[in-house]
């Protein structure tokens, strides 16, 4: 029998044979049962027994008065006991509180970015070899909350240096300064630790840093929000969406200046002596800020919302009623001006700051090249709109519709009839 269902068997037994008030208290009965637990591995029948007879009372008056003696000498020992183990939680729990505030204090959100070259979809049809963090385009979301420590990682798994920009962060300039030789430059196959504390609630974007930009142009680039701490006001979005426009010129290699970078079809554009020696190989100055198109035909300008040309950009999907905010980051190398048709919306911040009152209420912004802006609308006009830009160059694919910045708004509480494909 298996020592705890013979424990609990005997604490049935030890009732039955009138033993119930000798166990009022608790440390009793927990040492009478651990007693019986250590004799019920030589017979739990025989244990049973002795068991009982060993708390059967004297009966005696001079046995009662030594019985009463026992009883509160035993009274006393469990009495230090308690305290002793009080004593013990005690220091446990001091010993808690005091490692639960380092942690604290060494408590950093931690994100790491892999630079590297990927192949990624821009299109139904097209794939085009960028730069990317993580093998994404754009770079990962970052979300943090106002006053968090965060620490991102990047790994450079380029063949050529890079280093972080936090656009719009107001951090130490030994973190976020032009880069140095002794700090900020993260040479290939390196990693490097960027640490500060997010203390502007807002939008915010990574990339190179200004003497990379060629790479930021090819693809590095990612979006950085700093909730409000708690982030628990009224004010608070129903739906908070993080739109990354950008535009990446793809250009076509040859397979033979492909084989002749040291990278095996990208140099990434810095000037390293190996880079020089590939630049005067390829004689194309252009590939400077250019990422690489698979084929012939799609060299040429994406403009992207989210990494993707339309209609692959993912709809913004609201109900009726929400409160919707999003955030425009401009990652590109052109201003964008983007309207959203069927309604209004209040422009909240440019550039993480809030905006003054009086409100400005608007259904067309123009967001510049590194510009962000957080603009809010009520979902109160059911239907399927587009959030677009309206220069045609930009909202097409070489003037090819669906196509570039340009994504639906629709309204997952009404069913719409499918939308016309115009071609
Ligand atoms: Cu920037």
């Amino acid at each position: 029998m298996p020592g705890g269902s013979s424990e609990k068997l005997m604490n049935i037994k030890l009732f039955q044979t009138g033993g119930a008030p000798m166990l009022r208290k608790p440390w009793e009965r927990r040492q009478l049962a651990g007693s019986f637990h250590g004799v019920a591995l030589v017979s739990s029948a025989c244990a049973a027994l002795i068991g009982v007879s060993a708390i059967v009372p004297a009966f005696s008056q001079d046995g009662m008065a030594a019985e009463q003696a026992r009883e509160r000498q035993e009274l006393q020992d469990m009495r230090d006991e308690v305290g002793d183990i009080k004593g013990t939680i005690n220091d446990a729990m001091r010993q808690m509180t005091e490692l639960n505030n380092q942690m604290k204090n060494n408590e950093y959100f931690e994100a790491h970015l892999f630079a590297k070259e990927s192949t990624v979809k821009v299109a139904g049809d097209v794939s085009i070899t960028a730069l990317t963090y993580n093998g994404k385009l754009p770079g990962p979301e970052l979300k943090f909350f106002q006053g968090d420590k965060v620490r991102l990682v990047l790994h450079n798994q380029m063949k050529f240096p890079t280093s972080l920009h936090l656009h719009g962060m107001i951090i130490p300039g030994t973190v976020d300064g032009l880069p140095r030789p002794d700090s900020g430059i993260v040479k290939p196959g390196a990693t490097y630790a960027y640490q500060f504390i997010a203390n502007q609630p807002g939008t915010y974007w990574y990339h190179p840093q200004v003497i990379h930009g060629d790479q930021k142009a090819k693809g590095l680039f990612g979006s950085f929000v700093i909730l409000p701490k708690g982030n628990q006001r009224a004010d608070v979005p129903d739906k908070d969406v993080v739109l990354v426009i950008s535009d990446v010129k793809a250009e076509y290699r040859s397979s033979e200046s492909r084989a002749s970078t040291p990278s095996g079809g990208y140099d990434g554009g810095t000037s390293t002596k190996g880079d020089a020696a590939s630049q005067s190989l390829s004689g194309s100055p252009m590939r400077l800020f250019q990422a690489v198109a698979t084929s012939k035909k799609d060299a040429h300008t994406f403009y992207l919302i989210n990494g993707k040309s339309a209609p692959m950009a993912p709809p913004i999907d609201v109900r009726r009623g929400q409160k919707v905010r999003l955030r425009i980051i401009n990652a590109g190398q052109t201003a964008v001006p983007l309207h959203l048709s069927g309604h209004r919306f209040e422009v909240l911040a440019r550039d993480g700051s809030d905006m003054l009152e009086p409100r400005v209420y608007r259904d067309t912004i123009t967001v510049n090249a590194g510009e962000r802006v957080d603009v809010e609308f009520t979902a109160d006009n059911p239907g399927l709109w587009a959030l677009a830009s309206e220069v045609f160059e930009q909202a097409s694919r070489e003037g090819r519709t669906p196509g570039g910045i340009a994504c639906i708004l629709r309204y997952t509480d009404i069913v719409e009839p499918a939308l016309q494909n115009p071609n």
